[in-house]
């Protein structure tokens, strides 16, 4: 169980908004499954600091208690409703603020999206995962989403879908409909948050975090490194993660795409050791989650990226394309999983796993 001090920390945004005041606070609440969920930020530094080969040792030594070392989940991603969004995150070619050259898309038909899941099936996916750039949905978009998500459901995927903050309402309707995970990132440290984005705070995510896990949909939650954020940043946005009521299911991790136009065109790029640490100690501290190695992947080297599934990463983002940016082609995935002996994770296999999680941490 986390301190009260630790909950004031990390629900704070850090701006002069209502999350200061406490206005709105959700209970954080650690539920009682096993895993450590009072994390403090010394000892998050202290794995950060540990030798390279120290830290890689005790992240796979982790990975191996607690997962298959050769299975991998892979998701594909498809952005239903493109760009024109009226937030301002820096990182963001979809933010209606900055000029990406991207051309909006209104919210795409049914059919069209059931096509793309079917491909997605085919190529090798277990799970797709539905983006749409909303500050948070309206109640008429949820009703469509909901039928995108029993449609890609009935083909056999697990589903997921991103659209911004939720109500507890709205979170109820996706889980009637057959949503499987809800992603919402916490993006960074909540020390470093007013930096990237000022129109939605801290606690806004934390709020639908909490709706999403109070409904019984699973939580797919991450952010961002390479924003310009210090270590002692990376180690507080882990720490969020891993003091989070429940860990979440998924942590996808990001290393920034640089689009020019968002503020965050031009930032040096994070060096690529400290980008595979940031992994490692997301392993270390959410021991039975599924680690993501997400955007980024593109520009990595395939050296690079087995460093990361040695780190404790064991999912990916798999298609040519990500939400609006690229992503390494899929013959390429392929053959990378075939020079590394490793295996896609099939959607029985993960449901089979998530069933014995369940029964373990009851026991
Ligand atoms: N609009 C919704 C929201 O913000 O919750 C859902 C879509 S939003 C694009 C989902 C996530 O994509 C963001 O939280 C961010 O972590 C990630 N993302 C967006 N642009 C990115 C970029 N340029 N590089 C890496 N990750 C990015
Ligand atoms: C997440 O953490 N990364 C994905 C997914 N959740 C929705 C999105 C990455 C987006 C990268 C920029 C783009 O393609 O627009
Ligand atoms: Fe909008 Fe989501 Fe992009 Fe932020 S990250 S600008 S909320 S699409």
């Amino acid at each position: 169980m986390q301190s009260e001090q630790a909950i004031d920390e990390m629900a704070g945004c850090g701006g002069g908004c209502a999350c200061a005041t406490g206005v709105g606070k959700t209970e954080l609440r650690a539920v009682d499954d096993g895993l450590r969920h009072d994390w403090t930020q010394p000892e998050i530094a202290a794995l950060f600091a540990l030798p390279f080969n120290d830290l890689l040792y005790q992240a796979q030594a982790v990975h191996r208690e607690h997962h298959d070392p050769n299975a991998v989940q892979v998701s594909t991603l498809l952005s239903i409703k493109t760009g024109a969004c009226p937030e301002d995150c820096a990182y963001c070619p979809q933010s209606a603020r900055y000029d990406t050259g991207l051309k909006a898309e209104k919210l795409m038909p049914l059919d069209a999206v059931v096509a793309k899941a079917k491909q997605a099936k085919e190529a090798g996916a277990s799970r797709f995962c539905m983006g749409a750039a909303w500050r948070s949905p309206k109640d008429r978009d949820i009703s469509q989403v909901n039928a995108m998500v029993s449609a890609v459901k009935a083909l056999g995927l697990e589903t997921c879908a991103t659209l911004g903050m939720l109500s507890r309402e709205q979170a109820v309707a996706l889980k009637a409909a057959g949503l499987d995970y809800y992603n919402h990132n916490l993006d960074t440290s909540p020390e470093f948050y007013g930096e990237i984005i000022s129109t939605r705070c801290y606690q806004d995510r934390l709020d639908t975090l909490a709706h999403v896990r109070d409904v019984g949909m699973k939580t797919c939650c991450g952010g961002i490194v390479g924003m310009g954020e210090t270590r002692a940043d990376r180690a507080s946005f882990v720490r969020a993660l891993a003091n989070l009521p429940a860990h979440p299911d998924s942590v996808p991790i990001n290393r920034l795409v640089k689009v020019a136009g968002t503020p965050l065109a031009e930032e040096h790029d994070l060096d690529a050791f400290e980008f595979v640490r940031t992994i490692a100690v997301a392993r270390i501290t959410m021991p039975a989650s599924m680690v993501r190695l997400s955007a980024g992947r593109e520009a990595m080297s395939e050296e690079l990226q087995a460093l990361c599934f040695l780190a404790g990463a064991n999912s990916i983002f798999y298609g040519e394309k990500l939400l609006t940016t690229g992503n390494p082609d899929t013959e390429s995935d392929r053959a990378l999983f075939a020079k590394l002996g490793l295996q896609p994770l099939t959607v029985a296999m993960s449901t089979e796993r998530a069933h014995t999680d369940t029964i373990e941490r009851a026991a």
